[in-house]
């Protein structure tokens, strides 16, 4: 009897230990893995019923919780849910768009599915999540491993304690209910996606292992950067070699786990859009070996230019949000980033803005790949609670989270750090307290930020004092839709008193596909088509210019565009419908990027 209070106690306070924080592992994409992408048993739970006390009303998983993976067998003890007999949705993918009656819900849902692992001595175990909408916590064999908030970036959480040799369970509650507190906050436009919504895996590491990495090229033409390596002691070897420029680098760890690199290529192909070269990079510490693939290349403002690979650039963008084609709902493959971005290409795009929140991996990958220059942003969108401690620590951690698994792509070249943010001291100390990290994070890229344009009469000066912390001043503005008519546009003066770089970084106006008609009816593929040309005559006088990225590349499903007929539910300002329909100022601004690409 004794033996069995002191087990129960036990029991419970390893359940109720603290989960760890979750890490994050860079090239995931590069190291062996078991992917566990594919059906799980799922449970919507809207009560919270799964955490397992029904007096308490705090998330704490207690012994009655779906984390124990429990089944419920006649005859035996009571139990009020199993997962074995419960349906399953495909992983990744969102919730809403697999199935009916979860289209519109917004809560805690719980994923479990079995898998068989047999780890090897001297290793690390970590659960890769390539993205969890909003928060999550994991559980593997009933041992809570970590809870991650945010829904948009990657984390690894700590299992070698848990997992055991066979077949284990791993549960995953996942909860996008919308929060004032949460970046982004309550409001948006798009769909609150909810769910497992990228890869699943599980990773295994040596006990020394290389957990970031990061090489870029000086202005000066060296190649610098560093390997982390966690678990290891300090002034263990850690070796880099780009085996297509010959080079070889040796470097020792110090106290921090940090193996510094500085090497001087010779023959460097700098990468390009016109010509995205990159190198296989290999490193190895002890027993571990990561490769990834690099571009080289540099990026800096000078004035109010931008400079790539020292030479002033002109970026032709279009806005993107991570919306599947023909489908509608989360993009999650790499049939869906290559529809995308082979959209941007067939428009001579060499930029694409993708909003509101980091992409999938696989988008930076390819970007990479294809030679398109990236701004990827965090979901500081809107008015979020600019005075909550909370709120500030999620956006940092979003922010760190983006840089750490994008900063070695070439085709990275701006970090957003908030879109729409209405103007007060609050909102500008908080966003530029993210500037700061940014900087620190990561010295080698530019710092954006999407601002609301200010306008008086017909004259926009660019004056926000959040562009103080900036190096290129994102601006979006809606003349011809939200306010005027398109013809307004050219006779709009627009005065740059910060003298940087100015990205018009949306413009544009809804059009339904197929919908046609006179020119100044709204909604009409002509109406949509006339905004982009009169925007086109309008940018001709704006010599600060260095880009635009129009909203948007495709119509995507929001909760706020009701207009039956017509919106249906979709944000209609694409330049291709959701089902892949090409819209006339798709054309429009295909002719316009050929002669800018000339
Ligand atoms: C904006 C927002 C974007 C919206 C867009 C619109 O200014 O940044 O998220 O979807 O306008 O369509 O109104």
């Amino acid at each position: 009897m004794r033996r069995n209070a002191i087990f129960i106690v036990l029991f419970c306070s390893a359940l109720f230990a603290a989960a760890q924080q979750p890490t994050l592992l860079v090239d995931i994409d590069h190291r062996p893995a078991t992917s566990l992408d594919g059906e799980w048993h799922y449970i919507v739970d809207p009560y919270h019923a799964g955490w397992g006390s029904s007096t308490s009303n705090s998330d704490v998983p207690s012994p009655r919780g779906y984390a124990r993976d429990g089944h419920y067998v006649t005859g035996g003890p009571l139990i009020e849910y199993d997962f074995a007999k419960s349906p399953t949705i495909h992983v990744p993918g969102d919730w809403n768009t697999q199935k009916e009656n979860l289209l519109y819900y917004e809560g805690l849902l719980w994923y479990e599915r079995d898998f068989e692992f047999h780890p090897r001595p001297r290793t690390h175990v970590f659960l890769h999540i390539g993205a969890a909408n909003y928060a999550a916590h994991a559980f593997v064999d009933d041992v809570h491993v970590c809870d991650h908030e945010g829904g948009f970036t990657p984390f690894d959480c700590e299992i070698t304690d848990a997992v055991k040799d066979g077949v284990n369970f791993v549960v995953i509650a996942v909860d996008n209910a919308r929060a004032l507190d949460h970046v982004p906050t309550i409001k948006s436009d798009w769909w609150n996606y909810g769910g497992l919504t990228r890869d699943v895996s599980i990773v295994e590491v040596p006990d020394a292992y290389i957990d970031d990495e990061t090489l870029y090229l000086t202005k000066s033409g060296d190649i610098q950067g560093y390997a982390h390596i966690t678990g290891g002691t300090t002034g263990s070897k850690v070796s880099m070699r780009i085996p297509d420029l010959q080079l070889n680098g040796s470097a020792t760890t110090d106290s921090d786990g940090r193996a510094s690199f500085s090497v001087h290529p010779n023959g460097l192909e700098r990468w390009s859009p016109e010509h995205p070269r990159l190198y296989k990079v290999e490193f190895t510490a002890g027993e571990d070996h990561l490769t990834d693939d690099i571009g080289f290349r540099t990026i800096e403002v000078q004035g109010d230019e931008i400079l790539l690979n020292g030479k002033s650039i002109f970026l032709r963008g279009v806005s993107v949000h991570a919306e599947a084609p023909f489908r509608s709902g989360r993009a999650s493959s790499d049939e869906d980033v290559s529809t995308l971005l082979g959209w941007a290409k067939e428009l001579h795009c060499n930029f694409v803005r993708l909003v509101h929140y980091p992409h999938d991996e696989r988008m930076t990958r390819l970007a990479d790949k294809l030679g398109i220059l990236v701004w990827s942003e965090i979901p500081v969108y809107w008015s979020i609670d600019w005075t909550n401690q909370h709120t500030y620590d999620v956006a940092k951690q979003q922010l760190h989270e983006m840089i750490r698994r994008d900063r070695d792509k070439a085709s990275v070249i701006l970090w957003s750090l908030s879109n729409e943010t209405p103007i007060s001291d609050a909102r500008t100390k908080f966003i530029g307290d993210l500037a700061t990290e940014a900087r620190h994070e990561d010295p080698t890229r530019l710092i954006t930020s999407a601002m609301l344009t200010p306008m008086h009469d017909k004259t926009a000066v660019l004056n926000d004092p959040l562009g103080a912390y900036l190096d290129v001043l994102g601006y979006n503005e809606y003349i011809g839709w939200y306010m005027g008519k398109p013809e307004d546009a050219p006779s709009f003066k627009w005065e740059d008193p910060m003298h940087k770089p100015v990205i018009i970084s949306e413009f544009g106006g809804s059009a339904k596909a197929g919908l046609h008609g006179p020119a100044d009816q709204r909604f009409t593929e002509e109406y949509q088509a006339e905004i982009y040309k009169e925007q086109f005559a309008m940018f001709r006088e704006m010599p600060f210019l260095r880009g635009i990225a129009p909203w948007v590349l495709m119509d995507f499903r929001s909760p706020v565009r009701l207009l039956a007929g017509i919106q249906d539910g979709y944000n209609r300002k694409g330049l291709v419908s959701d089902k892949g329909e090409k819209k006339k100022a798709f054309f429009i601004l295909q002719d316009y990027y050929a002669g800018l690409a000339k």
